[in-house]
């Protein structure tokens, strides 16, 4: 298993490839499922279907990983947070009026409500080759209170961010709610045959840098050390976008095994920077994929060229846009193969 391998530090694994958002919109065969679908959310939490989208990208391009099909906004559901998708808008949630405006209680039923995710996992490892990897994920705290407080998507992440400030100890309580049914919902993923876990911390670089420590670092050390305590020695990736220079003093102190690293990071300077033992995962933008040819092909140079020596993930900066041509992702990977 090329990724597993990878991240457990076989410096003999080679370079393993997957992409962020592989089952979503760009492919015919996603959106035909999709069509089907009552709602986004039941989607999510039907394991059949769930499990069937999954494996479309691994089907369609022979990746080394796939990536269970769900949404960090599963948690923001198990707390009743009104989650809906309406067509065009993205997510849309109840706005919390304070980080206490939540029912804490409901973390009890978690494993119950969201036994579908791990349904999806067992029946995805059953049907997927045993040298593919199979990945459940999670949102970090940080991530899933800037959608739980603004009530869907934000620009600025004005109302959330102002809590940080102004109501830290009422933020603080917030966290270790969602820092336990994080923990809950991985190791539920694992339990159920994941292979690696993945945290995404998609909004991390909206939190200024004097309180990053506060609610980035130590909120993804004591996830990881909460897993551990639990018992699962899955290898974990930890996906704190948007921190530029700050992705250092991230994994100086975070005991992940691999680091997902944006579009908008020098790759170059990160492989020089950090630890020879942290797997980097990345960074081509999703944009260049939607553009194709040579433009591609030139920011694979530049990556490649960057990654030589080292162990990598081959992956994107953030998600595939919709509008990416399907012919763009397979020429990539031929290519990525090709290349070693
Ligand atoms: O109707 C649709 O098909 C909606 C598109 C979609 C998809 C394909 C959403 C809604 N979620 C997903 C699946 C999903 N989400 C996966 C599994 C599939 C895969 O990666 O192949 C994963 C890992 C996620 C994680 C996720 N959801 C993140 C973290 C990663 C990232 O993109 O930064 C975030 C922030 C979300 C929230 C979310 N879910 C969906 C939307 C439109 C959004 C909002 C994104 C935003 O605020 O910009």
């Amino acid at each position: 298993m090329q990724l597993t391998n990878l991240l457990k530090g076989d410096s003999q694994a080679g370079r393993a490839i997957w992409y962020m958002r592989q089952a979503g919109r760009y492919l015919p065969e996603y959106r035909a499922v999709r069509a089907e679908m009552p709602d986004f959310i039941s989607f999510c939490l039907n394991p059949e279907k769930a499990c069937e989208v999954t494996l479309q990208p691994i089907d369609r391009f022979d990746l080394d990983a796939a990536i269970i099909f769900s949404d960090i906004l599963t948690i923001p559901w198990l707390f009743e947070r009104n989650l809906r998708f309406e067509p065009g808008k993205g997510p849309l949630l109840d706005a919390m009026d304070h980080p206490l405006d939540i029912n804490a209680q409901l973390i009890t039923g978690l494993e119950q409500k969201l036994a579908p995710v791990a349904e999806a996992v067992r029946l995805t490892r059953k049907k997927l080759a045993g040298d593919k990897a199979l990945i459940g994920f999670a949102g970090a705290p940080w991530t899933l209170a800037t959608y739980m407080a603004e009530g869907g998507s934000s620009r600025d992440f004005a109302r959330a961010k102002s809590w940080l400030w102004s109501a830290r100890a009422e933020s603080m309580a917030l966290f270790s709610l969602l820092e336990e049914a994080v923990i809950r919902l991985l190791v539920l993923q694992a339990r159920a045959g994941a292979d690696v876990l993945m945290v995404f911390d998609s909004w991390a670089g909206a939190v200024p840098d004097a309180l990053r420590e506060e609610f980035v670092i130590n909120p993804a050390t004591r996830i990881l050390d909460g897993l551990r305590q639990q018992g699962v020695e899955q290898p974990v990736i930890c996906f704190p976008k948007g921190l530029g220079e700050g992705v250092l003093g991230f994994a100086e102190q975070v005991p992940c095994q691999g680091l997902g690293i944006d579009q908008h990071t020098n790759l170059a300077w990160a492989a020089e920077n950090l630890p020879e033992n942290l797997v980097l995962q990345g960074n081509m933008d999703p944009l260049a994929v939607a553009a194709g040819g040579p433009v591609m092909r030139a920011e694979l140079d530049r990556i490649l060229a960057a990654m030589a020596g080292r162990p990598h993930i081959f992956n994107l900066g953030h998600g595939f846009v919709p509008h990416t041509p399907v012919e763009n992702v397979a020429e990539l990977t031929r290519l990525v193969r090709e290349r070693g």
